[in-house]
């Protein structure tokens, strides 16, 4: 058994209050201009800006501090086709045949379809994988806890990130999306949570019009 050691608390900073409210305006009316968009750029995108997106990501909560993720950042042309042409079969099965009618109605104000020209015309495809267990360098495995949890958060906040920084992303989840085990040569212990495709939109982007909940149906004071 390890014993915890503790250090003082030194990052946290507190704001008086009419700042503390100012401060939470203005996030929250940048955080509610930010769209999923499905119509990218080619544009070239700093690598740098992703670095500092992912240790955004690498910084969030996770069950015991396993830290339970993966994200393979991919900007390879090659390997961008190959995603695209996997991920295009599995959504023509799902769009043609899988998908029950309900579902496909529920897609529907989305506007979407088989085609994923962004998967190639995006600079870069963040494909974020969940570690269902850790794996030592012998081979021994570790207990992750809270899997989906801490990779959800740490994708909030990779989104998040991305947005802040002036960019846009989508959250692509073909399904099943196995095949990126094999494209990127991930381990057994790693299963693909999504694609999180980044750049900048296409002049011409759009956006289903298309709402959110009002706080009184989303929260419950009491
Ligand atoms: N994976 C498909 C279908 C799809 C499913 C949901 I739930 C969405 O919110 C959006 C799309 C696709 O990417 O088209």
């Amino acid at each position: 058994m390890t014993h915890p050691q503790f250090i003082p608390l030194t990052t946290y900073h507190e704001y008086p209050v009419e700042e503390m409210k100012r401060r939470a305006i203005a996030f929250r009316e940048e955080m509610q201009q930010r769209r999923t968009v499905r119509y990218f750029s080619n544009r070239l995108v700093p690598r740098e800006v992703i670095e500092d997106c992912l240790f955004v990501a690498g910084s969030a909560p996770s069950g015991a501090n396993l830290q339970p993720w993966h994200f393979v950042v991919v900007s390879d042309l090659i390997i961008k086709r190959q995603i695209r042409e996997a991920a295009e079969k599995e959504e023509r099965e799902f769009y043609y045949r899988r998908a029950p009618q309900e579902w496909l109605e529920a897609l529907a104000p989305l506007g979407t379809d088989e085609h994923k020209p962004y998967l190639e015309i995006a600079p870069y495809l963040i494909v974020i994988f969940a570690q269902s267990y850790g794996l030592l360098p012998d081979g021994r495995k570790v207990k992750n806890y809270y899997v989906t949890e801490s990779v959800g958060i740490a994708t909030g906040m990779l989104i998040t990130a991305i947005h802040h920084a002036g960019l846009v992303s989508l959250t692509h989840t073909p399904s099943p999306m196995g095949f990126l085990n094999q494209a990127l040569g991930r381990p057994e212990n790693e299963r693909p949570i999504m694609i999180l495709v980044v750049g900048y939109p296409a002049d011409n982007a759009v956006v289903p019009e298309i709402g959110k909940k009002s706080l009184q149906e989303i929260a419950t004071f009491m």
